[in-house]
């Protein structure tokens, strides 16, 4: 058969996370045959990746589809296979619009080992709220009275509290307390070191969806498994890390059968494979970490910088098993206060001696009847990437210190212990992108940008970047990284019939 344009082209597309398999599922319903995904693990799904604790089901990375409602690709596929509860997909829970996760009903511990009420600091937490969307609204106005989102909240923070709070020196101590652990909490969830590296002008670009955040009974990962039940079996080829993409006819062994492909894709163990282009769907950190051999020709310059200048930060989880709660039964979050913390930080000093006091507390896996009693500890940063270094038993030791110290009851003790060590994960190097300081949207479209540039002459579209650092609206999360995969697909499609823009949008 005559080589087509297009059908013909060969593919490979780096990486098996939902960006990758995202990318060959579209192309596979585009009509194009020559597909391959090459995966440097054994294992699909990438950051997707479900675990278990004792009999229970838990997520070691991605938890919650975001924004559960018809805009979430993630979304849409999950209620087509079938792999959420029916009160995840009802009508209401898709219209709760909240911008983000709703309060945790919480439980709060101070370092002298008493649970305090809520409504004492609920101050606090209500000025932390209001500045937090107060920050991202600089975006749209585009405003940056302060660099980084952590000076901006420290600042009105401490102005806030020495100006409006006139009640007992304890009391707002506390409240003060309390705010160092949210910035914790935000660490997490912006996967940052310290909120101090979060550009404050650009936070406002990351988008929210309608709809209460959810999460798969089955496990995350179930969703990866429909997927590629879609993608023939052979088209997948595991523990296959890339070492090297040589584009621009520059790998030695470049032509097949009379027909020359532009690009070669170096494996580690040697292996190569021809393409006529290539998606790249390698996660940040390890784009921050090989940028200098991964691509040859190098990247360009401007390409590099926004590597090196976009934040690629660790979350960690530590999940813990008890016989029975320390905790409220409608308890949804426990919160760690430490008193000395009136300073208002996310950082500790010494990270060897005090890593644990970055752990801002811990989230109740629900339902009970289905989890039984565990609890899922978040800790982000160096601290976290030093508690990766640590064994198992020095965790849980450091853990457990803890939990009986803020409770004052020196008998509490986990049955058993799973933490992810994302950081020390040689093809992922940390958790997810945030838009770091001095950073803009501009630096997330040049990472999208395909190689060769448009105006350079040759072959165009060789390497092309998907994955989740390569979304404006919706980097660090599951449906960014699925739309970017998307893209890329239709990308190709578009270049190979131009005048069949429409065909996307009806896959
Ligand atoms: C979400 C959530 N979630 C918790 C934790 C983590 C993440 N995310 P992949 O890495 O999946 O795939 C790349 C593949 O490439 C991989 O298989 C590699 O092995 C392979 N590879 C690498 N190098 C290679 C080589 N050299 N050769 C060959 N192959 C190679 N997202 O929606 N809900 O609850 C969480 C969470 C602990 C670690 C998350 C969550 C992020 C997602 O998991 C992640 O984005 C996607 O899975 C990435 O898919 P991918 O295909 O791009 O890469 C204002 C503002 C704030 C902004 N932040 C808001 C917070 C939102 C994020 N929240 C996250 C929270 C949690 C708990």
């Amino acid at each position: 058969m005559a080589f087509r344009p297009g059908r013909d082209a060969k593919i490979v597309i780096i990486g098996c996370g939902i960006s990758g398999i995202g990318a060959a599922q579209r192309l596979i319903k585009h009509g194009f045959r020559n597909v391959r995904v090459i995966e440097a693990t054994s294992r699909s799904g990438g950051r997707i990746k479900t675990g278990t604790l004792g009999s229970n089901i838990v997520e070691i990375g991605a938890n919650w589809i975001h924004g559960p409602s018809q805009e979430n690709p993630v979304f849409r596929l999950a209620c087509q296979y079938l792999l959420l509860d029916k009160e995840s997909m009802s009508e209401e829970n898709q219209t709760i619009d909240i911008g983000g996760h709703p309060p945790f009903v919480p439980n709060l511990f101070t370092s002298s080992g008493k649970k305090i009420d809520p409504e004492i600091v609920k101050p606090a937490l209500e000025l932390f709220m209001t500045l937090l969307v107060r920050s991202q609204e600089f975006h749209e106005s585009g405003e940056e009275p302060l660099p980084s989102v952590g000076e901006f909240l420290k600042r009105e923070t401490q102005r806030v509290a020495h100006s409006e709070w006139h009640g007992d020196q304890a009391t707002k101590e506390l409240r003060l307390a309390l705010l160092s652990t949210l910035l914790k909490v935000e660490c997490c969830v912006s996967g940052t070191h310290t909120m101090d590296d979060v550009g404050l002008g650009a936070f406002g670009m990351y988008k929210t969806l309608p709809g209460l955040d959810c999460t798969f009974p089955g496990g995350y990962e179930g969703l990866i498994k429909h997927m590629m039940n879609e993608i023939p079996k052979d088209m997948v080829l595991y523990n296959k890390p890339v070492k090297c993409i040589h584009w621009n006819n520059t790998y030695k062994q470049s032509s097949s059968k009379g027909r020359t492909c532009p690009v070669t894709v170096e494996c580690v163990n040697g292996e190569t494979f021809e393409a006529d282009h290539v998606i790249v769907t390698i996660p940040l950190g390890y784009l921050k970490k090989h940028q200098n051999t991964l691509l040859k020709p190098s990247l360009p310059l401007h390409k590099l910088h926004s590597i090196q200048r976009m934040g690629f930060g660790t979350n960690n989880k530590i999940f813990l098993e008890f016989e029975k709660p320390f905790w409220d039964e409608d308890c949804e979050a426990i919160y760690f206060l430490w008193e000395d913390d009136s300073n208002i930080t996310d950082v500790v000093a010494d990270v060897k001696m005090a890593w644990i006091r970055k752990l801002f507390g811990f989230t109740v896996l629900k339902p009970t009847e289905r989890f039984g009693h565990v609890l899922c500890g978040w800790i982000a940063g160096h601290e976290s990437e030093y508690m990766e270094d640590l064994t198992e038993f020095e965790v849980l030791r450091a853990v457990t210190q803890l939990i009986r110290r803020f409770t004052g009851n020196p008998t509490i003790a986990p049955k058993q212990l799973l933490r992810s060590q994302w950081f020390h994960d040689p093809y992922t190097c940390g958790s997810y992108t945030y838009v770091a300081k001095g950073c803009s949207g501009y630096d997330i479209d040049i990472l999208a940008e395909p190689l060769p540039m448009p105006d350079s002459g040759a072959q165009p579209l060789q390497v092309m970047f998907a994955g989740e650092a390569t979304d404006r609206s919706f980097f660090s999360t599951v449906h960014g990284a699925l739309i970017t995969g998307w893209r890329e697909a239709d990308r190709l499609f578009s270049h190979y019939s131009p005048m069949s823009g429409q065909i996307s949008s009806k896959l």
